[in-house]
């Protein structure tokens, strides 16, 4: 170990850490700025950029449709973290811990939000009556969607945070989030070793929540750690990554908020694909 630090007695904020989200990280909550959100003609508003977490929501939302649900129809605005939009008064508050997602349903009286991921996805689940799986597999539902919110933090704060972002390698940070990512990836080979989905038959807004933190990961699409993980080792998480990619709900959500060629920043109608899956 070649790093030492001594803390000091009380911390302070030193601005520039020299991390990749340096200028964006705050030790305080709330709003930076006046901003309104914009507001489309659907019921369902969501406020996102099409980060592992932001694409939960776009591919249950597009499954959904894809079921023929029209209810679900939504509007999808780009909320761009790397420009800070999370901390516009709006999306603030939308949801006071300034990250996306965040959802505003207009369905009813009166407008409900839901920001968090998983909540969001166990929210539209419920709402609509689908991909919960089997009612005597609700434990297992919970259980793996909740063991998604709780361990990719590890993948992302953590692995990628160290391997990725920090301004230099060090190297007890990278070990210690490298060998519990690989025991994450672990846990869910042996489980797809014997289960197509991970509610076994049903696929499921577990599939939804894990789907893009592990089958990206599976795939060394994150970080580009995938030699340095040995991810080629996951041959059962691979084989599902696989068969979800192919899905053409997973095809569309995928595209939604995010800028570039070839992608959809703001999502209004099934019609704004046309051309790009
Ligand atoms: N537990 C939250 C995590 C959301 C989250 O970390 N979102 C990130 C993008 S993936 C974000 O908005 N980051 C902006 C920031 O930290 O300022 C969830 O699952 O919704």
């Amino acid at each position: 170990m070649t790093e030492s630090y001594t803390p000091p007695k009380v911390w302070s904020w030193e601005k520039e850490n020299g991390g990749a989200w340096a200028s964006l990280n705050r030790p305080i909550a709330g709003a930076t700025h006046d901003k309104e959100l914009p507001v489309g003609d659907h019921p369902l508003q969501l406020y996102s950029m099409g980060t592992p977490n932001g694409v939960k929501v776009t591919i249950l939302l597009e499954e959904l449709l894809e079921k023929g649900i029209s209810e679900a129809e939504y509007d999808a605005w780009l909320i761009s973290i790397g420009d800070g939009d999370q901390f516009g008064s709006g999306f603030v508050e939308l949801n006071p811990n300034s990250k996306i997602p965040a959802l505003n349903d207009r369905s009813g009286d009166k407008p409900v939000r839901v920001f968090e991921s998983a909540a969001i996805l166990m929210y539209l689940a419920e709402k609509f009556g689908e991909f919960q799986g089997a009612p005597e597999k609700r434990a297992e539902l919970l259980s793996w969607v909740m063991w998604q919110m709780g361990s990719a933090p590890y993948l992302g704060g953590g692995f990628g945070h160290f391997y990725a972002y920090a301004p230099y390698p060090m190297e007890y940070p990278i070990d210690r989030f490298a060998m519990e990512v690989k025991r994450q990836m672990d846990v869910l080979d042996r489980h797809l070793a014997e289960n197509q989905f991970m509610l076994g038959d049903d696929y499921t807004i577990a599939d939804m929540a894990i789907f893009p933190w592990y089958g990206r990961t599976a795939k060394g699409q994150s970080y580009d750690a995938g030699e340095f993980l040995s991810v080629h080792e996951y041959k059962n998480v691979i084989r599902w990554a696989d068969e979800i990619d192919a899905r053409p709900a997973v095809k569309r959500g995928k595209l939604v908020n995010l800028s570039g060629e070839g992608k959809l920043p703001n999502r209004h109608s099934a019609a704004d694909f046309d051309g790009l899956v």
